[in-house]
């Protein structure tokens, strides 16, 4: 049931440097794509005499940038508490009291900062069909590689033949051992195999590929659980992270996948994929403010390089500019 492609590299130093990149150039390509660039939209809003009609249109504006209804309204009292006690606050001061109270309810949390060496660190992908879990789990591979430590990455996601295929085929381009189980076999089993393997040749990380579940499926869901239980057969504290990966283009449905699978079995932080895509931005902003949980990472592209560590002042940064 193994299969390895060893001889474990570390990246080539464009791609190291790919990701010390901390500008969010992508990220603000694609916000002013969509439209989504907030700062000059609340500037041209608090222009003239403000209103109570003012302040309806700017929670118009927070709610249409995917904040939620709730947190624009949140939002929108605070800038009118703050115009009560000051009149003459312009627009930039109000921009800033927006960034400063929404950055306070971002936490910034990066996987693994404290990574064991006794034993293997293990992560656990999870997330609904086609929010882009086998390319995480591919670009995290190569970002703990290009970190200069030994990956394993594990094809539990035996639901789907072309799955298995589609991660063996990054571990053969990155260079990153893979452990892979036979179609339709027990996601657990294939957790199992890796771990053991990933323990036999000291690896420092495995990352596990998980199929694609709909929340709502309840059987589906306790698998997760499953896979988990077998992993501390293994490794002790394992899995050390659980990441969800939401699909950041999906808005307020993002909200509702990460609560129900929050329910099921404990996350430990997100990865907010296609954010270069259609992605308002606004989703990454509710989804920590509803649930408390850390965006760890954001996907801006499909190659293995576009994933960027989440930095919350930055991003508020762009999308308030
Ligand atoms: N533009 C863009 N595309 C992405 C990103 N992440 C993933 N994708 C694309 O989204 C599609 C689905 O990605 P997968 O990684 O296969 O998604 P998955 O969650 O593993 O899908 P299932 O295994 O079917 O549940 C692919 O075409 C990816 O290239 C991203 O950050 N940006
Ligand atoms: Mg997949």
């Amino acid at each position: 049931m193994l299969a390895s492609t060893s001889n474990l590299t570390s990246g080539t130093p464009a791609m190291v440097l790919n990701f010390l990149k901390t500008s969010y150039t992508n990220v603000k390509q694609a916000l002013t794509k969509t439209g989504s660039l907030l700062g000059n939209k609340v500037r041209a809003l608090f222009q003239g005499t403000v209103s109570e009609e003012t302040l309806e249109q700017l929670e118009q504006l927070l709610y249409e940038a995917d904040l939620g209804m709730s947190y624009a309204q949140e939002l929108t009292a605070l800038v009118r508490t703050r115009l009560q006690q000051n009149p003459h606050l312009d627009s930039d001061a109000l921009l800033k009291e927006l960034r400063l109270e929404i950055c306070n309810h971002l936490q910034v949390n990066t996987p693994l900062t404290n990574m064991s060496t006794t034993s293997p660190n293990v992560i656990l992908v999870v997330g609904v069909n086609g929010n882009g879990k086998t390319t995480s789990v591919a670009k995290l591979a190569l970002r703990y590689q290009s970190a200069g430590k030994s990956v394993l990455v594990a094809a539990a996601d035996t639901f789907r033949a072309a799955a298995t295929e589609q991660l063996e085929t990054w571990a053969q381009r990155l260079n990153i051992d893979i452990v892979k189980g036979l179609p339709q076999s027990d996601p657990a089993a294939v957790a199992f195999d890796a771990l053991t393997a990933a323990k036999a040749r000291h690896s420092d990380v495995v990352i596990i590929d998980t199929a694609g579940r709909l929340h709502t499926k309840v059987p589906l869901m306790q698998e997760l659980e499953k896979i988990k239980r077998t992993c501390r057969k293994i490794v002790p504290d394992a899995p050390h992270e659980t990441l969800l990966v939401l699909d950041a283009t999906i808005g307020q449905n993002a909200v509702d996948q990460a609560k129900i699978f929050n329910q099921f079995t404990p996350l430990t932080g997100l990865i907010l994929t296609k954010l270069d895509g259609t992605a308002k931005g606004g989703a990454v902003l509710a989804i920590q403010r509803k649930l408390g949980l850390p965006v760890k990472f954001i996907g801006v592209g499909e190659g293995a390089e576009d994933l960027q560590p989440f930095d919350p002042k930055a991003f508020v940064d762009a999308l308030f500019e």
